[in-house]
């Protein structure tokens, strides 16, 4: 009896902790390219975050690549192959941010791969642009497959470029004083210093009152009363003043007293009548 036992390798996306922020992820901004890919096993497959789509090579070697968002401070790259083991293997961080990967740059390399999943812990945080992994030696005729290729900043889950750590024992300040104060008032160079109220010209009472108006005997009385400065200034005495002008403004003229008058002439005072009336009251009785 002979009993087979197959044992799946792990090929599930992982990262340091289990919580850090992924900047090779699609979703997270990645852009993927390759050397070359095989039918629908396209560079996107890479970084999807499904351990069930793969980067498929079309040749016996190649290399992947991922441009992340910005410049990202990265110092753990993982790739996960699929099914072959491939010992040597290379990798680049695009520190200069121009797209390339240059020899210089160039910060892991190994010709002593042992497993499936590749993870590359740097002694130094890098702060880069995008990582590239090149299949350096072929394994047979077998075509390099990747299901994920992962960058991290070990202990950073919101990828910020500070670990957790580092965030929960930092104070930050906000200057909040206001520098400068106080501040002149802008001045538009047009002063006002003065200003004027004037009021409409008098013209006289209009025609149709004093036209549709009669002197009654309340108002003679009192303007009687107020000629001879001993009424009161009441409504009464006011009306009379009105009545008096009315009645030498209608065309009607009275039977005794001055010419018709307008509005706007002053009323000559009934004292100089009273004392006439007096000095011709005088003469008579003598
Ligand atoms: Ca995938
Ligand atoms: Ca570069
Ligand atoms: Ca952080």
């Amino acid at each position: 009896m002979v009993l087979l036992i197959f044992q799946g390798h792990p090929v599930a996306a992982t990262s340091p902790t289990g919580s850090e922020y992924n900047h090779a992820l699609a979703s997270n901004g990645g852009q993927a390219t390759a050397s070359d890919s095989s039918g629908s096993n396209t560079p996107g497959n890479a970084i999807d975050g499904s351990s069930t789509t793969y980067w498929q090579s079309s040749s016996t070697t190649g290399w992947l690549a991922v441009q992340f968002r910005s410049m990202a401070s990265v110092n753990e790259i993982h790739g996960h192959f699929t099914s072959t083991v491939y010992s040597s293997l290379s990798l680049y961080l695009d520190t200069s941010g121009n797209g390339a990967y240059e020899t210089g740059e160039k910060v892991w390399s190994t010709t002593t791969n042992p497993g499936l999943d590749v993870i590359v812990a740097l002694q130094n945080v890098y702060s880069a642009l995008g990582m590239k992994i090149t299949i350096d030696a072929k394994v047979g005729s077998k075509l390099p497959q990747i299901n994920e290729f992962e960058a991290y900043l070990r202990g950073d889950s919101d990828g910020d470029g500070l670990t957790d750590v580092q965030e929960s024992s930092t104070v930050y300040y906000q200057d909040m004083g206001a520098a400068g104060m106080p501040q002149a008032i802008p001045d538009d160079a047009i002063n006002a210093s003065s200003s004027s109220v004037s009021l409409a010209q008098f013209y006289g009472i209009p025609a149709p009152w004093r036209t549709s108006r009669s002197i009654t005997r309340s108002a003679r009385t009192s303007r009687r009363a107020l000629d001879i400065g001993t009424g009161p200034l009441g409504s009464t005495a006011t009306s009379g003043i009105r009545g008096s002008v009315s009645s030498r403004s209608a065309s009607r003229a009275p039977p005794r007293g001055p010419p018709t008058r307008g509005p706007s002439m002053p009323l000559r005072p009934s004292c100089t009548r009273t004392s006439r009336r007096k000095s011709s009251s005088a003469s008579t009785g003598r």
